[in-house]
């Protein structure tokens, strides 16, 4: 039988089942997170990305060290932007927009340095990488193929930025069943209200799209 560890969250107790369990990291790429990046560029604060770091380096290190699943994602596009929506493109009216030259690359296009993931979190040989064209995992990806193959119910999603891509890959899983477990010093926005508003709306009602709480809660119940 699996064993079940309780980790103490909001709004109550989220039953994980380590053989069940994945972690999930959102975008952790130079673009968003370093400084001299797309996301500075556009006059970000990456300092609130930033302090994400260590927490997900040691939370990533506990999944590894108990042999448990982990994937990742990037967001980016195909070099011919074919999966690129004109509306994407556009959007914002900025004078450089995804597909351009930027300070690290062709901005989210897949194989750029901008577009790969940072060098403190790369992923280990083996462990999944999921291209996304969206801003949720699930969009025209196989994510959800994977985590079926690999019999995975329950999801520990990290990343950036809370309100966005992290918010709407936890919204998408929990329409196909999954069970979403935020940890919030592992998941950053460059707006402080909207890292407090993007945990309040995944938490409020009940746990309407999963449960919050922090890391070292995780860590410990795994070790
Ligand atoms: N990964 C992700 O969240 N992509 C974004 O574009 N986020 C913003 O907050 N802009």
């Amino acid at each position: 039988m699996n064993s079940v560890l309780s980790i103490d969250a909001e709004p109550y107790a989220f039953e994980l089942v380590p053989e069940k369990c994945a972690l999930l990291i959102i975008d952790m790429q130079r673009d968003f997170l370093e400084p001299g990046g797309f996301g500075e560029m556009l006059g970000n604060d990456v300092s609130q990305l930033r302090r994400t770091i260590e927490p997900n380096k040691a939370l990533l290190a506990a999944f590894r060290k108990a042999g448990m699943t982990v994937m990742h994602t990037r967001e980016g596009h195909r070099p011919d932007l074919s999966d690129l929506p004109p509306a994407k493109k556009v959007r914002g009216h900025g004078a450089t927009t995804i597909g351009d030259i930027g300070p690290m690359g062709r901005i989210l296009i897949r194989g750029e340095p901008g577009q790969d993931i940072i060098d403190e979190l790369y992923p280990l040989p083996g462990e999944p990488i999921i291209d996304k064209p969206g801003k949720g995992a699930f969009f025209a990806t196989d994510l959800h193929a994977i985590l079926q193959n690999k019999g995975i119910t329950q999801l520990v999603v990290t990343g950036v930025t809370t309100e966005v891509c992290v918010n709407t890959t936890v919204r998408e899983a929990n329409d196909r069943g999954f069970e979403c477990l935020i940890p919030d010093d592992c998941v950053g926005s460059y707006f402080p209200i909207f890292q407090e508003m993007g945990l309040k709306m995944i938490k409020a009602q009940g746990g309407i799209f999963g449960w919050v709480t922090s890391s070292p809660k995780i860590i410990a119940a795994l070790s």
